[in-house]
């Protein structure tokens, strides 16, 4: 081979050696090119401070982080707040999946699905991981749920027995409340008819006033909708609102009236005003996924629901501000229900 062509033919191989890498994070959004590091991120559609499912979510992947890094692996963690401007998700979304770093991007809601998915087909090698969430028919999109008729029918019944009580806040009305943040599929299908259906299982004329607060951070307009509902006759209130959560807190303190909180422990939040907690295990779910991950062995693309007999939602019972707050006669009715449940006599399936 002549000189000039053996160092043009040369040159070319070595800047398509180049490009290669690039062409690939562009394409396919996550390189090629082994790091020793493994990088994580955890998007969070809202702002963690008040969320009770994102405080759980980024909890449970530090923890799992933390430990790979303590038993000597290189893991990274990025966390990213996108905020409460639910139109500039699809946006921050996309620009961590081009940044082509994360081997696995970490989200939570039942919206986020459909958000990733075109984005998925646009990096098709980047891998999410989505809990709260349900979504078939993309191998790089593994979702979990928890089963929320489940979880939010304990609070309904126990609500509507609160309210037919003869404790301090109880009004003679049958009538119970849910202020939401906004309405979605998973609260209007699933959360609200459950909630409902527990409160009629227990007392069958009990009323449900839902309310809306219309984000996920005013907690001015929560107090507002709680005071409102109680002035209506309401006398338990389950908030689900994230930040807005705290007003319905500081109503409930002021006027008097009772909580039955979602998600996780929120018995300390207002001392004797909190008569339940439905959790759903977001914190060890979320754990135990990433450990999984980190191990190469999480099973992925097929969604899956974890109910009451999988252990990912229960009913505190065993806190002592509940034996305080609550009557023995309707913590004895939430034990045979919650029997009930584990044992297949009452089967509440999600669809
Ligand atoms: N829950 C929160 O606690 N904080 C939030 O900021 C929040 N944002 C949400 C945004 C969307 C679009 C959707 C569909 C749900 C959101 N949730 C949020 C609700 C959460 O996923 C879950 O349904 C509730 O916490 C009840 O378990």
């Amino acid at each position: 081979m002549e000189e000039p062509v053996r160092k043009v033919l040369t040159l070319l191989a070595f800047c398509f050696v180049c490009i290669l890498p690039t062409t690939q994070l562009s394409a396919g959004g996550v390189s090629d090119q082994k790091s020793d590091s493994t990088h994580i991120a955890v998007f969070v559609p809202g702002i963690v401070s008040g969320s009770p499912v994102y405080e759980m979510l980024t909890d449970g992947v530090r923890r799992a982080v933390d430990e790979a890094k303590n038993s000597g692996s290189s893991v990274e963690l990025t966390i990213v707040e996108a905020g409460t401007r639910q139109a500039d998700w699809g946006t921050r979304m996309t620009s961590l999946v081009a940044q082509g770093t994360y081997s696995l991007i970490i989200t939570s809601n039942p919206a986020m699905p459909e958000l990733i998915d075109p984005i998925a087909h646009q990096f098709p090698r980047q891998k999410f991981l989505v809990f709260d969430a349900w979504h078939s028919g993309n191998p790089a999109i593994t979702t979990f749920r928890y089963n929320q008729r489940e979880q939010a029918y304990l609070s309904g019944y126990i609500a509507a027995l609160v309210s037919t009580s003869d404790m301090k806040h109880a009004n003679v009305q049958k009538k119970i409340g849910l202020v939401a943040a906004q309405e979605y599929p998973a609260m209007n299908s699933i959360i609200l008819p459950a909630y409902r259906e527990g409160a009629r299982a227990a007392v069958p004329d009990c009323e449900v006033d839902f309310r809306v607060v219309g984000n996920w951070y005013d907690a001015t307009k929560g107090a507002e909708l709680a005071r409102a509902m109680y002035n209506a006759g309401v006398d338990v209130i389950m908030p689900i609102a994230g930040g807005a959560n705290q007003g319905v807190i500081t109503a409930a303190r002021d006027a008097g009236f009772y909580i039955a909180w979602f998600d996780d422990n929120g018995f300390q939040k207002a001392p004797g005003l909190v008569v339940s907690s439905s959790l759903m295990a977001q914190e060890r779910l979320a754990y135990e996924k990433t450990r999984a991950f980190l191990q190469g062995t999480l099973k992925t693309g097929e969604p899956v629901t974890l109910g009451i007999r999988d252990g990912y939602v229960s009913f505190v019972d065993d806190d002592p501000l509940y034996r305080e707050t609550v009557p023995e006669a309707i913590r004895a009715a939430m034990k045979s229900l919650l029997i009930s449940i584990e044992d297949g006599t009452l089967s509440l399936p999600v669809r």
